[in-house]
């Protein structure tokens, strides 16, 4: 094994977890796919925002953080090593979020919890989902509170080092997950689920809205982040170069902090309630965390070029012709990396107040979200996956794994370009989000827009095949590939490279004052306002 056998099953059982709850969720994302292309109808015992809330819930809350949970502890494990009570509160922190799945799912598929991933309020759902959703959260921040203790503990036997880049970038992504988390805490605790018991007549919808950006944004970076860690130290190593450049990495986790919490108007750019000067303080500070990816597209390139260059490539280009496509660990990531940059380019779009009106509610949305984190982030794990999982069992990578790999990752692509172009090309024609199949009263511009519809489901059903082959892979990988050693790639730069780096950037203490202050800034007089000035609060819609 790469790493220690305790700290290497721990991670194992996040990473495993992962991928269970990553099939249910494909398998509702399939139905869903199918039922709005016309394809196939529900039998009445299943809703379709039931299968809605289950695909949101699982992929993007469950998959994700089980997932990055597992890869964290293990990169850490990797560059630091784990002390004891680390490993304790991994496994403690693992049985509060399965627990609190497990919660979840059961509401859902009863259909007591059909509110969508999102919890938008005056939707209601059974509290038991509430309660089951905020154990996930508080379960990732016992097992984040094991990593910050092996972190503390790094430093105090090693003062006035610069810590290794991947576990600096571990506590940036920590960081910024504690903040933002206050924010659907507060929600939980103080809202819905006082008022999911009955306890409180209404609820104030836009103080839940806000309460609920004020999370449901940085959460997006709390995704990306970890795709980041790997473009930054993994990809490098797999494709034979360095670390472009230490501070730079350094800096760019440290925007994210700063940036992504202020700034969850601009999924809030169309709602009442909030005044357009503070949309317009929201928007501004949106363009400003646009910066770090910016970077890290510069210092990707730049790592691509110094090593196709080191390796004879001649012309401006020539060195994209040197990088190893057949090499899955590689090849996964590359095309998340792929997807990112018209991806990043539908976030300008949506967070251009002008814009926004033309696809905000569309199902433009969707797709733009499905090439973030459903393709550039999940891409990224599945080319984690395949390197982490053989190396934590300490089993082989093999040739036909590669291969394997390979073809998931084709189907992946192929499927979500043919889907995530029909939803932005539908979301330009103006086919809302979040509907069950309709053709509006057979409305010629409904019927218009239903070959789109199908073009959707087909990109579904390539997605679909693709995430049965992925947990294929992984099994095959986690149980029968031969024994042997897989390498854990890790680009971590000399202390003394990492000595030069300015010692301000690990100065937690510093970049939490400072997004204190952004957010008191943005969101102080707006979340009074909500308090103070709020309309009648709303009974709720109970969703069963
Ligand atoms: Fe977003 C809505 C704006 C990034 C996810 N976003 C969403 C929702 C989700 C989501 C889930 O302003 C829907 C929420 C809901 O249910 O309502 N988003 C942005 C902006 C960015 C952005 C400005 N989003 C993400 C990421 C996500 C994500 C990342 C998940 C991981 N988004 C919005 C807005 C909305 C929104 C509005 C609300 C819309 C509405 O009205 O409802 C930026 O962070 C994007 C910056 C990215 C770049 C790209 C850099 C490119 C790189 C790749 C380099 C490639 C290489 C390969 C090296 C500037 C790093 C080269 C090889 C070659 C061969 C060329």
């Amino acid at each position: 094994r790469s790493i220690d056998r305790r700290s290497a099953e721990m991670s194992l059982a996040y990473v495993l977890t992962a991928f269970f709850f990553f099939g249910i969720g494909a398998l509702a994302g399939l139905l869903q796919g199918l039922v709005r292309g016309g394809v196939i109808t529900l039998p009445e015992w299943i809703n379709y925002y039931q299968i809605l809330t289950a695909h949101g819930v699982l992929m993007g809350l469950v998959f994700t953080t089980f997932f990055i949970v597992g890869f964290f502890y293990a990169g850490m494990a990797k560059t630091i090593t784990l002390p004891k009570l680390s490993v304790k509160l991994g496994w403690l922190g693992w049985v509060v979020m399965f627990f609190g799945t497990v919660m979840a799912v059961a509401t859902i598929s009863t259909g007591e919890a059909s509110v969508m991933y999102t919890f938008y309020a005056p939707l209601k759902a059974s509290p038991w989902f509430y309660i089951g959703s905020t154990l996930l959260v508080i379960g990732s921040w016992i097992a984040g509170a094991g990593m910050t203790y092996a972190y503390t503990q790094w430093r105090k036997q090693n003062t006035n080092q610069r810590s290794p880049l991947f576990t600096f970038m571990v506590m940036a992504t920590l960081v910024l997950w504690y903040v933002a988390t206050l924010g659907v805490a507060a929600e939980m605790l103080f809202q819905l689920i006082p008022w999911s018991f009955g306890w409180t007549d209404t609820v104030n919808v836009v103080l839940s809205r806000m309460l609920f950006w004020f999370f449901g944004h940085p959460l997006v970076y709390f995704w990306l982040m970890p795709a980041y860690a790997a473009w930054y130290n993994c990809v490098p190593k797999i494709i034979g170069g360095k670390i472009f450049s230490d501070s730079l990495a350094r800096v760019v986790f440290i925007l994210f902090i700063l940036l992504s919490i202020p700034v969850g108007f601009h999924h809030q750019l169309t709602e009442a309630g909030i005044s357009e000067k503070w949309k317009i303080v929201h928007v501004a500070l949106t363009l400003g965390v646009v910066l770090p990816s910016m970077m890290t597209a510069f210092s990707s390139f730049a790592t691509f070029e110094a090593v196709g260059r080191a390796k004879g490539a001649r012309g401006v280009f020539g060195f994209f012709k040197k990088l190893p496509y057949g090499d899955v660990r590689f090849f996964a990531p590359f095309m998340g990396m792929l997807f990112f940059i018209p991806a990043g380019i539908g976030g300008i779009i949506n967070t251009s107040n002008q814009m926004n009106v033309v696809v905000h509610n569309t199902i433009w949305v969707t797709g733009h979200f499905h090439i973030t984190v459903g393709a550039a982030v999940a891409l990224t794990f599945f080319g984690i996956a395949y390197w982490l999982i053989p190396s934590l069992m300490g089993r082989q990578l093999t040739k036909g794994a590669h291969r394997a790999g390979i073809i998931q990752t084709l189907f992946w692509t192929v499927g979500m370009l043919i889907m995530s172009g029909a939803m932005h090309f539908m979301g330009l024609l103006g086919v809302p989000r979040r509907t069950d199949y309709t053709t509006y009263m057979d409305d010629p511009l409904g019927l218009s827009w239903m070959k789109y519809e199908t073009l959707m489901a087909i990109g579904g059903v390539l997605l679909f095949i693709s995430a049965v082959l992925m947990i294929c892979n992984a099994i095959y990988l986690w149980k029968f590939a031969p024994v042997g050693e897989t390498e854990f790639p890790m680009a971590e730069n000399s202390l003394e490279v990492r000595q030069q780096t300015p010692r301000i950037l690990e100065n937690w203490k510093v970049w939490i004052a400072i997004l204190a202050f952004l957010i008191l800034v943005s969101y102080g007089y707006p979340i009074y306002d909500a308090i103070v000035h709020a309309p009648p609060g709303a009974p709720g819609m109970k969703t069963w």
